[in-house]
């Protein structure tokens, strides 16, 4: 089994030295972040939730996994983040009130530091007024909405709807696992990304095109 079968085991079996270790060997073998990522980590999530939502397992184990899968993050964010990449511009990002998650999000807050951005990361249930006040503070070019929960969806409509309605507002992308393109054109924000590379292109997009 190679290294990065043997990590997505260990995020699956939600053991976090064991997924450090591993990631860190993936890198000394030559594996790049990306692969460490995309085949290793999320690798796990993938197949992690399918048995959630069979409730083969049950939350305890998902946040166990969850807790390896960041360990991993950590050890790979600093081959992903290169200092030396000038800013592109800042990103605030957040999952609205209600939603816990926050493992897309922080992947795609990855992607983006990597690809040269400064993010600011509000973190999880993140009300909309801490939204307008961050913009208000960090006077960010774009602004990421993060739902993973078809219910929360709605607090993400809300909190969309009052972020256009700001003078001078940043661009709004959204995503997460129940959001769509049809959804993000039904409340009005400028972008949606499916996954962390493409908020990354999208970004790009929205900064050139600005
Ligand atoms: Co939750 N959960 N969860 N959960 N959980 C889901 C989302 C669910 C689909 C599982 C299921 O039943 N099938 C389901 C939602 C069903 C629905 O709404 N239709 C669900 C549920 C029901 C719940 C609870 C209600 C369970 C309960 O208590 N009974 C509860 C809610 C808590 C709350 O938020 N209020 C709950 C709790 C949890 C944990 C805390 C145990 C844990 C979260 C831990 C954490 O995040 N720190 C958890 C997890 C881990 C999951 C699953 C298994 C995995 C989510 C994940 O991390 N995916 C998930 C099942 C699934 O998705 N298959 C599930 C991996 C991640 C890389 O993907 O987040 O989609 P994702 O992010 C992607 C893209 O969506 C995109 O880029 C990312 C990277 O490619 N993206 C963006 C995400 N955000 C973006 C923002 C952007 C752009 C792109 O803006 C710029």
């Amino acid at each position: 089994m190679n290294v990065l079968a043997e990590l997505r085991d260990a995020v699956i079996a939600g053991d976090a030295e064991k997924a450090k270790e591993l990631s860190q060997e993936a890198i000394v073998e030559g594996f790049s972040a990306s692969q460490v990522l995309e085949e290793g980590l999320i690798g796990a999530m993938n197949i992690i939730g399918p048995r959630f939502k069979n409730n083969e397992i049950f939350i305890p184990e998902v946040l166990k996994s969850a807790r390896a899968m960041h360990a991993g993050m950590d050890v790979i964010k600093p081959q992903i983040v290169t200092s030396d990449i000038r800013e592109k511009g800042t990103i605030l990002i957040g999952t609205v009130q209600g939603d816990l998650h926050d493992i897309g999000k922080n992947m795609v807050i990855m992607m983006l530091e990597g690809s040269g951005y400064k993010v600011i990361d509000l973190g999880i249930n993140v009300a909309t007024q801490k939204f307008v006040e961050a913009i208000e503070q960090y006077k960010p070019q774009i602004v990421g909405v993060s739902a993973l929960l078809t219910t929360t969806m709605l607090q993400m409509k809300n909190t969309v709807a009052t972020l256009l309605t700001l003078e001078s507002r940043p661009k709004i992308i959204i995503g997460g696992a129940p959001v769509t393109q049809e959804f993000c054109d039904q409340i009005g924000a400028d972008a949606y990304a499916a996954d962390a590379a493409s908020a990354v292109e999208i970004a790009n997009a929205l900064i050139a095109s600005n």
